[in-house]
């Protein structure tokens, strides 16, 4: 454990060991592994440290000079650094930062601008979209009538004539786009103009591709999307969160779903940490991770695609790669498993048709945000294409101990890219 680490949990350390040893024991192993997982990164110090404030003490149900409790004259101040810093970043009207989380972020929209029983569009799950675009099993999908478009088979990217026809057909209150399994960049302009055929209201979720669009790697769905819905944890790199930003038309009715709508006090900790990472995110140092997010993509997409691996839409534009294995003989649930085992961390995942179930998909969802941080670039992602060929060899062929000294030689090369709260 490092000196700095260690001084942090200090307390921790002597209140209660067990919880201490377990965060330690994960900070080993967020250290010693490749994370490739799409929708996870690093925060910086900076905002881990935010995240530890006492700020965690305070309730201040309502918004800044109108809240229900008192005591609020700090924390008015930092709910709106943090929305002023969103607006500035995003280049949007209005910003609420208090959603605890992307689906809640998600349902306040529904309350918003929809009554249960009306028809919601969104990418449906298998294709890319999410859970709270209106698939089956989320309260979304049991609430509202929902309709799906997906993908092209032959491209593997989004069918416009398919979400027009649909559109005209179904005319949805609300049209989702964006989601959890996109390699390829978001159309905002395409959906925007559909949305205003038919009198929907566009709701854009840049959840995974928040940092990119932030650092200008990828297009803005301002002046497209009326509603955009984000994380704040993912390429953003900030704390477990989320903001919803609009127009201003469309500001009051999405406050109002927020608090009282659908949550209590905010987590005025997390704002103070999604304030930090905004102030990160608007410097000249993250636009250089976001463009090298995507180099990185790129690079470790072309150093697969020459071991033979399958990749849906055959490439990808932005932090993120669907690989098929279907053609590498193996499920995406063991391959995932034994990639793990190998020390390479990513996760199962459906591809667009899925012969397979959701448990038991033929796909691996891989992004490049985590290693990015820790300042892997280009040059490292032909080792990696290779760690993952060579792991799921091993695992096609029952070989555990090739798997173990993959992970050895991983735990070596993660050694040289320390991580922020951990590590020497
Ligand atoms: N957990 C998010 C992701 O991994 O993309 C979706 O909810």
């Amino acid at each position: 454990m490092s000196d700095t680490y260690a001084s942090l949990t200090r307390r921790l350390a002597e209140a209660d060991g067990e919880i201490a040893r377990l965060v330690d024991e994960e900070g080993r192993r967020q250290h010693d592994k490749i994370r490739l997982i799409a929708s996870e990164n690093y925060v910086s110090q900076a905002v881990m440290e935010a995240t530890g404030t006492l700020l965690t003490n305070k309730y201040s149900e309502g918004y800044a000079g109108k809240r229900y409790y008192e005591g609020q004259q700090i924390i008015d101040q930092i709910e709106e650094l943090a929305a002023a810093r969103a607006r500035e970043l995003f280049g949007v009207d209005h910003a609420n930062v208090q959603p605890y989380s992307g689906s809640p972020a998600n349902l306040a929209v529904y309350l918003a601008f929809a009554s249960p029983g009306d028809t919601v569009m969104g990418m449906s799950l298998p294709m890319g979209g999410h859970l709270t675009h209106g698939w089956s099993v989320s309260a979304t999908g049991k609430w509202f009538n929902t309709v799906h478009y997906g993908v092209r088979k032959d491209t593997g990217r989004v069918d416009f004539d398919e979400v027009a026809e649909l559109a005209r057909k179904e005319r949805p209150k609300l049209i989702f786009c964006g989601g959890t399994a996109i390699p390829r960049t978001v159309d905002f302009a395409a959906f925007a103009e559909i949305a205003r055929e038919v009198d929907a209201i566009l709701v854009a979720d840049i959840a995974h591709i928040a940092g990119l669009v932030a650092g200008g790697a990828h297009p803005s769905p301002v002046g497209h999307a009326e509603v955009i819905s984000t994380t704040t944890h993912k390429t953003l790199r900030g704390p477990r969160g989320a903001m919803l930003m609009s127009t201003a038309e469309r500001a009051k009715a999405l406050d109002k779903a927020v608090f009282p709508g659908l949550q209590g006090g905010p987590h005025n900790h997390t704002t103070a940490a999604i304030a930090v990472a905004l102030h990160e995110a608007a410097t000249p140092d993250f636009s250089t991770y976001a463009a090298q997010i995507v180099t990185n993509a790129k690079s470790l997409a072309a150093a697969m695609i020459e071991r033979g691996f399958d990749l849906v839409s055959g490439g990808t534009d932005n932090h993120l790669i669907l690989a098929d294995l279907t053609s590498k003989d193996i499920g995406g649930k063991p391959a995932a498993k034994a990639l793990d085992r190998a020390g390479i961390e990513l996760n199962f995942n459906t591809v667009p048709f899925d012969p397979r179930k959701p448990f038991d998909p033929s796909g691996l969802r891989i992004g490049t945000a985590a290693v990015t941080t820790r300042g892997m670039t280009e040059t490292d992602m032909p080792a990696i294409a290779a760690w993952m060929d060579a792991a799921i060899t091993a695992a096609r062929e029952g070989r555990e101990d090739a798997l173990d000294a993959i992970a050895g030689e991983i735990r070596d090369f993660c050694a040289k890219y320390p991580i922020p709260g951990w590590g020497a």
